[in-house]
């Protein structure tokens, strides 16, 4: 899998190149919008609820401090890396089945997942993304590149995708757009909203669920290389 250039990632998160989200909905009163830091004593005491292959996870419904919320997908990245966690990304299909059985056992109707079209400030000139529609998508946690859309991934036995939607064609299908101007720039996991099961689905970023973390080994490695002793 290759990587997106951190320049990429960056600019995304500094640049507040977001503009489907702002445009959706204007935060007038907030400045900007900035991918959040790491909190020491947060990590230190983050809530583990389950462990999959040495990361910690949780989800929102299960944490008391964040039982009841439902943010935006920019929001939910920051509540998760404020604890040197990020939003999930589901690289294997084993990962991605822990996930689904969450969902359906606690009847969870959505999540936010870290995955993220790659149609902001930085991802232009990128050929190897086109379309965007099969290629454009990336873990925003790790920037990782994902499968092409159209194909089962490799090492799994199905297409996470959804086949069905608001259009009634397989995802992403940025449906949304049609509708109102703005991209379905983030993935989402939902729960048989379309009579389709539990699947991916691409969904407008400034749309409000819950959500799941992730350890974020990069979020980690700095707080411990930089806060002498801490257990993290
Ligand atoms: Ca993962
Ligand atoms: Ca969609």
């Amino acid at each position: 899998m290759m990587l997106l250039p951190l320049a990429v990632v960056l600019l995304a998160a500094f640049a507040n190149a977001e503009p489907a989200i702002n445009e959706a909905r204007p935060h007038s009163n907030r400045p900007g919008r900035f991918l959040s830091l790491p909190i020491p004593q947060k990590c230190a005491n983050r809530p583990k609820q389950f462990n999959f292959r040495g990361h910690n996870y949780f989800y929102s419904g299960h944490v008391p401090a964040h039982a009841n919320q439902k943010v935006d997908w920019l929001d939910a990245r920051n509540i998760c890396r404020e604890y040197c966690m990020d939003l999930i990304s589901m690289e294997t299909q084993e990962e991605n089945n822990m996930i689904f059985r969450l969902i359906q056992q606690n009847d969870v109707p959505y999540i936010w997942t870290s995955g993220r079209l790659c149609d902001f400030k930085g991802c232009e000139n990128r050929r190897d993304l086109e379309p965007k529609s099969l290629y454009g998508w990336f873990w925003s946690a790790n920037r990782e590149k994902m499968a092409p859309t159209n194909q089962v991934p490799n090492g799994w036995g199905f297409n996470p995708w959804s086949q069905t939607g608001h259009k009634k064609v397989r995802q992403p299908d940025n449906a949304e757009y049609d509708i109102n101007g703005t991209n379905e720039s983030c993935l989402s996991v939902l729960n048989n909203v379309y009579n389709d099961g539990i699947a991916w689905h691409d969904v407008a970023c400034y749309h409000e669920k819950p959500f799941v973390c992730e350890d974020s080994e990069e979020l980690l490695n700095y707080v411990a290389s930089t806060n002498r002793g801490i257990r993290l």
